[in-house]
């Protein structure tokens, strides 16, 4: 669980009074949120009696089957971010039943039939600007729902750059988990599991998804969308795309703790690739949120530094004298990474 050491996010999370960041910020044990309106609010494009079944059936079971998975285990003091976003490192039954609960708790709240696109929203001239229309946002949402092959979701979300992108996950999965290809905070998900859609439309998903598109409250994505922009989390998947940072990470954690219970040989062994991977730091695009003077000066104090380091090890340094130096470049290093916790 190397990577489950951050602890940024959820100080700031209190800064937001929105249900999406609320959501987030939820620990064990989990709970179903009201649906915000009846079964049948949302007919004839969703029946009530499939509203109902998704809701109070299928929902309610990722939300108990994720609490009964937690239950007396050290897992239950993540948050629904943490489980997201080291998705990969918990069981197969967190990951699932996480996306579950965050997936349909988002998919509730964008839906709507009264709340129809608009240009002069944020999102609107985000949408505008990056796909030219509404509909050709359409189009893709659509095509990445129809041709998703199985169970599974299409998205509209914000990449780490700040940018509007269209995917599709399988299962449950969204773009907030490190499993998947498109990083990004999701402002606003479609199901495509027939779950969602087979009392009413059968075997036919385009017609599902043709219908259901009509009936997104533009409102709520919206509010989803300038929540995002600034949400700790997406600064959070920057930093964990950012694969000079992680390569670095790597040599620095497999060089850095055995040395801790003075085990020089590590780094005796990898100080030319703690030096390679540190000058990759320096010569790679650092992520726009992280591109200060002071993580700029850092990144260099950290070449330096392993150059430094890689020459001791040249001159055989005494173990004392190479912990020192390493202990140093350490804290260099989080001044980039953030503190950690173990
Ligand atoms: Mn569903």
């Amino acid at each position: 669980m190397k990577h489950l050491i951050h602890i940024a996010i959820i100080g700031i999370l209190a800064y937001f009074t929105g249900s999406a960041a609320h959501l987030q910020a939820q620990t064990y044990p989990f709970e179903l949120p009201k649906l915000p309106y009846a079964y049948s609010a949302l007919e004839p494009v969703v029946d009530a009696a499939t509203m109902e079944i998704h809701y109070s059936k299928h929902h309610a079971a990722y939300v108990k089957n994720l609490n009964a998975a937690l239950k007396g285990s050290k897992d239950e003091r993540y948050t629904l971010d943490e489980l997201m976003l080291y998705a990969g490192e918990f069981e197969e039954v967190i990951k699932n039943n996480a996306g579950g609960h965050y997936n349909h708790s988002l998919f509730w709240n964008i839906l709507g039939l009264n709340s129809p696109f608009s240009a002069q929203s944020e999102v609107g001239k985000a949408v505008i600007a990056t796909f030219g229309s509404v509909d050709s946002l359409n189009k893709l949402l659509y095509k990445a729902g129809s041709t998703r092959f199985g169970s599974g979701w299409a998205w509209l979300y914000v990449t780490p750059e700040k940018k509007l992108a269209v995917c599709s996950s399988p299962n449950q999965d969204n773009p907030i988990m490190d499993v998947s290809p498109n990083r990004g905070v999701p402002v606003l998900g479609i199901d495509v599991w027939e779950h969602a859609y087979y009392l009413k439309y059968q075997n036919k998903r385009t017609d599902y998804l043709t219908a259901i598109l009509t009936a997104v409250n533009w409102e709520a994505v919206n509010k989803n969308y300038t929540e995002a922009l600034v949400s700790p989390l997406l600064k959070t998947i920057e930093k964990e795309t950012w694969t000079e940072l992680s390569n670095f990470h790597e040599v620095m954690a497999g060089t850095f703790h055995p040395s801790e219970e003075g085990d020089l040989k590590p780094i005796r062994e990898r100080s030319g690739e703690f030096l390679e991977k540190a000058k990759a730091l320096q010569a790679g695009k650092i992520p726009a949120s992280f591109n200060t003077p002071e993580i700029r000066k850092s990144i260099d104090d950290l070449v330096k530094g392993a150059g430094e380091l890689n020459q001791m090890v040249a001159k055989k340094a005494s173990d004392k004298a190479l912990a020192k130096k390493l202990t140093e470049l350490h804290d260099v290093f989080h001044t980039i990474q953030g503190l950690c916790r173990h």
